[in-house]
């Protein structure tokens, strides 16, 4: 039997003089740090057949046969040959333990694909350090991968480290051997880039850094490994143009090319995915790296097929006004009778999504793969809204729910178009097979019945946006009260 290091009942206690964006801090952010971390009943056990580094943290030990009733999906080779072995394929999922992470580990690893999660918890950190919280209490992410296995017999595996330290990505990626790597382990929050500028900066560090190490990583451990790499439509911005799926056919002076879709980001945080995506393209083109760009919409819901399955394994769910985003926090809103948030004019149009349909889309993305070399796009979203139309919808279901839920304009944080045209295309995951969860009543009614349900877990000071575009400024700033 093979045996890993394993993990149990880590408790983080990290000292509020910690600053969330210094590496060297004493979070698990690397290595040392990690095993410097306050853990109760750790048993580490060593693996003879395939010895690795203590930081490449496995918590569940034995790789056993999946259950799963879904066929198990093969590998890429073995899809191609039309020959099968019984190896399931491998995907390591980064950024696991964070609200898309996780619930896309959770479904791949139901649908039969051999999973581990790479990812620092570094998300947990930003919490405790602002004063914030999820609406839903969240276990550790070593209990979270014990009760999946309790409940369904399937194994993930885990890895606790920061991507950026490319000893630690390398020892990941020569254990586990991914045939995909799905990335979603970046800062993803707007807000959270523009508070200051070491925020700033630790936001474009740690995301363009930590891409730039996966890509370094397939090319030299996992050359086969497809890239699943989650983007973000506000790579586009609000152009007076329709947004295609990556790229755009150009004539200029009598002459014809394709070319990258324009980029018009508009937050530090949004402009990394652009630097992102640009050192992709690059590295499949140069090293015939294989690579699908999902830039996702913003995502909305919490519950998926497998996070429902136990408390144990509840998703996060964030209203705060700084990785809460717009429907979720609607909800929240709603479910304590604070007025909606609008900011500004709410014209502001954006693609939106179920995160039921996150997970489809990633799936369908692995199943089937860009071909070594090419560098594909999908827009990955659903259904466009404005932000007055979501506050009218979550106004309307409130009410049936009898929630006297009222919307208000409130002075835009942001600089942002707040009165735009937008028309962004999103075909490629249809065509592919996605069956969209879209918006409907039902859906609105079940989000806000579970905001109500949580409803004495909110802090209502952390609702009303505290991060100013304009405002910003190098000095280091308090955001929490
Ligand atoms: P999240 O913050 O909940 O999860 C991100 C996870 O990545 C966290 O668990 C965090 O600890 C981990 N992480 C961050 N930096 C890391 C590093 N250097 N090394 C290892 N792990 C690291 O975010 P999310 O909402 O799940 O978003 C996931 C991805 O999807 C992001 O790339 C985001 O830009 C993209 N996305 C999210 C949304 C949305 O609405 N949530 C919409 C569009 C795109
Ligand atoms: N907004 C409000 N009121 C609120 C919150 C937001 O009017 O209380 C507005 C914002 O000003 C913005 C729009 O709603 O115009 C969307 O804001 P958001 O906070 O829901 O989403 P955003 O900051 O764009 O970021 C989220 C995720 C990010 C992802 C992005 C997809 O946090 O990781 O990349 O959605 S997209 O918006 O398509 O770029």
């Amino acid at each position: 039997m093979k045996m890993a290091h394993l993990v149990t009942n880590c408790s983080f206690s990290p000292s509020p003089a910690v600053k969330p964006y210094a590496r060297s801090s004493g979070y698990c952010c690397n290595v040392a740090q990690f095993q410097s971390l306050k853990c109760s009943n750790v048993v580490l056990k060593s693996c003879p057949a395939r010895p690795r580094k203590a930081f490449a943290a496995r918590a569940s030990a034995v790789v056993q046969g999946q259950t799963g009733k879904t066929q198990t999906p093969l590998t890429g080779n073995e899809q191609a040959s039309g020959h099968s072995s019984s190896r399931p394929k491998k995907v390591m999922v980064i950024g696991g333990d964070g609200y898309c992470g996780w619930a896309t580990a959770l479904h791949l690893s139901n649908k039969g694909y051999e999973v581990a999660i790479v990812d620092n918890l570094v998300r947990r950190l930003f919490d405790h350090q602002l004063g914030l919280d999820s609406l839903t209490p969240i276990a550790s992410i070593q209990n979270r991968i014990r009760r999946w296995k309790s409940l369904t017999g399937k194994t993930i595996q885990l890895y606790v480290g920061d991507i950026c330290d490319f000893e630690f990505l390398s020892e990941a990626f020569k254990s586990f051997e991914p045939d995909s790597a799905v990335h979603f382990g970046e800062q993803r929050s707007a807000p959270y880039s523009m508070i200051d500028r070491s925020r700033a900066v630790f936001t474009q560090h740690n995301n363009v850094i930590g891409t730039l190490n996966v890509l370094f990583a397939i090319k030299e451990f996992s050359e086969e490994c497809h890239l699943v790499k989650l983007g973000t439509m506000g790579e586009y911005g609000t152009p007076n143009i329709d947004i295609e799926e990556g790229f755009i056919t150009i004539t200029h002076n009598g002459r014809t090319d394709t070319l990258p879709y324009p980029k018009q980001a508009s937050s530090f945080y949004h402009l990394s995915k652009v630097h992102d995506s640009h050192n992709i393209a690059f590295t499949c083109k140069a090293w015939g790296i294989r690579a699908t760009d999902l830039n996702q919409g913003v995502v909305y819901g919490v519950r998926t097929d497998e996070t429902a399955m136990h408390e144990e394994l509840s998703n996060r769910f964030d209203y705060d006004g700084i990785f809460g985003t717009a429907l979720n926090r609607f909800c929240v809103q709603a479910a304590v009778g604070h007025p909606l948030t609008v900011y500004g004019k709410g014209g502001q149009t954006r693609g939106y999504l179920d995160i039921r349909d996150t997970v489809q889309c990633v799936e369908l993305a692995i199943a089937n793969p860009a071909k070594p070399g090419e560098f594909r796009v999908f827009n990955q979203f659903t259904e466009q809204f404005s932000v007055n139309e979501l506050a009218k919808l979550v106004t309307a279901a409130g009410a049936k729910l009898g929630l006297e839920v009222q919307a208000k304009s409130v002075p835009n944080p942001r600089v942002e178009a707040e009165e735009h045209y937008y028309n962004a295309k999103h075909t490629k995951l249809m065509e592919l097979g996605l069956e969209p969860h879209l918006l409907s009543d039902s859906l609105l009614d079940s989000l806000l019945n579970f905001a109500v349900q949580y409803k004495d877990r909110v802090d209502a000071a952390q609702i009303m946006p505290n991060v100013s575009w304009k405002k910003m400024s190098a000095k280091p700033k308090t955001v929490s009260v």
